[in-house]
């Protein structure tokens, strides 16, 4: 599918190759079908946005059978709790708030007690349906122009939307915006937060390029694609979740623009994130980060040292794929019930409990989850082998 938020055809700079659903993970007895596509990145310079050239359905990869779950990481429960405190300052007396892609309800849970009224959009069965066993009311149904109809009473009502890691997944960013505008009040805000241009540039975290992430913002661009519908990006804000985030912040009037706009945006030209000459050294950087990656693996493996993964991300769906690394890595440990016992997308590496990990101590452990470094070695400080990733730890 081809992504919508102009006609324009893009330019791919680069291929990742092929690659799986970033979530597949899957059964032994269905290898044999597994669906792959051409994972090729663009750069739209009309709105300086960098974004995959072409994704699976949606429906393909939120479904019944979806395998993240906000709540897997203690450090990003904090993160919502505090996100919760800073939305307050839009909000007065009763409000009502939605938030699109809840997840299992992390976020709003924060707010359940208040006063307001909340409403979650989660299109996949299995995730929604925990939120909901939690009391958080939820909608098991993409956000969009069908669905947000039949909230009738948010229509024009809604005094703020947010959204975290989620609005880089919608491939029709023109009907998502479209559909926030039919919902907000005028004075509504909008206020959301993704992985950030910048920190992917920075860190060569490359890995946060998969088919759920069709888009990788920036101020620039967000700026860019919110004008077009006569929105304003009033304020960002950095994050340090996942790797290098940024907070949002989009409303219709135009006169009370923090000054921060002003500073990352110039930041941004500084280091060319509004033109396609910044992927290129991205490209080379990417090329670079494979070769140097590789080498370190075949080193420990000349060694005849053991390797395991921690953590069965998604990301690492695109690591192992554009590497082609499956055998020199055991296995992959992780706490999601759902991943156990399958094996990775593409590359077939099978995920164990973490009590494997433990009765297993492996040499040198690639840390898949660099995200949640500080969580995870908090965790496993009696671990004694050697810690790896592809990014800097
Ligand atoms: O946008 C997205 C982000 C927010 O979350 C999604 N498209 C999907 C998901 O990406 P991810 O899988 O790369 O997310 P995380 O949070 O980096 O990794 C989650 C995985 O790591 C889960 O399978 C659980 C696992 N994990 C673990 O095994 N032990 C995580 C932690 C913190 C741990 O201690």
């Amino acid at each position: 599918m081809k992504c919508k938020i102009t006609n324009k055809s893009l330019n791919p700079f680069m291929s990742f190759g092929k690659m799986p659903i970033a979530n597949g993970f899957i059964k032994k007895e269905d290898f044999p079908k597994e669906f792959f596509f051409d994972m090729e990145v663009g750069f739209n310079e009309d709105i300086s946005l960098f974004q995959l050239n072409d994704h699976p359905k949606p429906e393909s990869m939120f479904n019944e059978n979806y395998p993240f779950f906000t709540s897997s990481s203690e450090h990003m429960k904090i993160h919502f709790k505090e996100y919760s405190k800073y939305i307050k300052k839009f909000l007065n007396g009763k409000s009502k708030i939605i938030e699109i892609g809840s997840n299992d309800g992390t976020f709003l849970k924060n707010l359940v007690n208040d006063d307001h009224k909340i409403l979650g959009f989660e299109p996949s069965k299995n995730v929604a349906k925990i939120a909901l066993k939690n009391n958080i009311p939820t909608i098991n149904e993409f956000f969009n122009k069908k669905s947000a109809n039949n909230i009738g009473e948010y229509v024009g009502k809604t005094d703020l939307i947010c959204a975290s890691n989620v609005i880089c997944h919608v491939p029709n960013l023109n009907e998502l915006i479209e559909t926030v505008d039919m919902l907000l009040k005028d004075n509504g805000t909008f206020v959301f937060e993704e992985p950030y241009l910048g920190s992917m540039f920075e860190k060569v975290s490359y890995d946060q390029i998969y088919d759920e992430h069709i888009y990788m913002f920036s101020a620039s661009s967000v700026r860019k694609i919110f004008r077009k519908f006569n929105f304003e990006l009033i304020d960002v804000l950095p994050q340090s979740t996942h790797g290098g985030s940024m907070r949002y912040v989009i409303k219709r009037e135009k006169n009370s623009i923090s000054s921060n706009v002003k500073k990352v945006i110039d930041f941004e030209i500084s280091k060319k994130l509004d033109r396609i000459e910044s992927c290129l050294d991205f490209k080379s950087n990417c090329e670079n980060s494979r070769n140097k990656l590789l080498e370190k693996i075949n080193l420990f493996k000349r060694q005849g040292k053991s390797i395991c993964g921690y953590a069965a991300t998604s990301k690492s769906t695109t690591i192992l794929n554009y590497c082609k690394i499956s055998d020199q890595i055991d296995y992959i440990c992780d706490t999601t019930i759902e991943k156990i016992g399958k094996f990775s997308p593409g590359m077939h590496i099978p995920i164990k409990d973490m009590n494997h990990f433990y009765n297993n101590q492996t040499e040198c452990v690639y840390l898949f989850a660099w995200n949640h470094k500080n969580e995870i070695f908090n965790k496993e400080k009696d671990f004694k082998g050697t810690w790896f990733s592809h990014v800097e730890l």
